[in-house]
């Protein structure tokens, strides 16, 4: 499972970060946290865990690899950049990745409703592209499973998928890992629960069951 760490406030994100710790794979930040805490925040939280850094790159190849570069001197393992700018914007971030030794996740479809007005329809051009460019992994909806096991199936087990819109968004985390996603993305449901432990717990939990059910 990953945190979506979409909190303003330094303290808050280092005390939930330290409380889930136990039940989290990885930890996405972006612009809410970064833009109130500076980048600063990416080296503080990667005692937790391996830090992906959300900022859905969508510039022309020049500017990509010089938000790249800034990401991973920043201590990121991981940058999410978008697919529709075209290959050779997806190139310059995965050249960047490949220097620094980290990775780039594709996004491949979008979780709100939204995301089936423009990018879905390319959803599966993007994928084909992501794959081929060398990507490492894909960012697909929970809020649509029959999506992202068609994106399973268009990669075989070559990628890592990545699913965010589990819990606030409607989507179900054992649905969507049934469906092929590796690891599910969730972030209000964790860092807005009463205790964000005991909500991770739930979830991890969920998550396991699932897993146990397919082995
Ligand atoms: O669990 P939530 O809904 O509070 O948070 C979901 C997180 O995933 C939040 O950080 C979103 O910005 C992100 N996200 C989506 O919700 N939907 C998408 O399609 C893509 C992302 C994302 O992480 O893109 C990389």
């Amino acid at each position: 499972m990953i945190l979506a760490l979409d909190v303003t406030d330094r303290e808050e994100a280092l005390r939930i970060s330290e409380d889930v710790s136990e039940f989290v794979d990885a930890i996405k930040v972006g612009y809410p946290l970064i833009l109130t805490t500076g980048l600063g925040i990416i080296r503080e939280l990667a005692k937790f865990a391996p830090i992906i850094a959300d900022f859905k790159v969508a510039d022309i190849p020049n500017t990509n690899r010089l938000i790249c570069e800034q990401v991973f001197k920043a201590g990121a393992d991981a940058i999410i950049v978008q697919g529709f700018t075209g290959r050779d914007s997806l190139d310059a971030c995965i050249e960047v990745a490949s220097e620094y030794k980290k990775s780039v996740f594709v996004v491949s479809e979008m979780s709100h409703p939204g995301g089936s007005e423009f990018l879905q329809p390319v959803g599966e051009v993007i994928t084909r592209m992501a794959v081929d460019a060398g990507s490492f992994g894909l960012v697909a909806p929970a809020t649509r499973p029959e999506r992202v096991k068609n994106i399973r199936k268009i990669i075989g087990d070559k990628l890592t998928i990545i699913s965010p819109g589990v819990g606030a968004q409607g989507g179900k985390a054992s649905d969507v890992i049934a469906a092929g996603a590796d690891w599910v993305i969730v972030g209000r449901s964790i860092y807005k629960a009463e205790s964000p432990r005991k909500a991770a717990r739930k979830i991890a939990a969920e998550i396991q069951a699932e897993l146990r059910k397919e082995n």
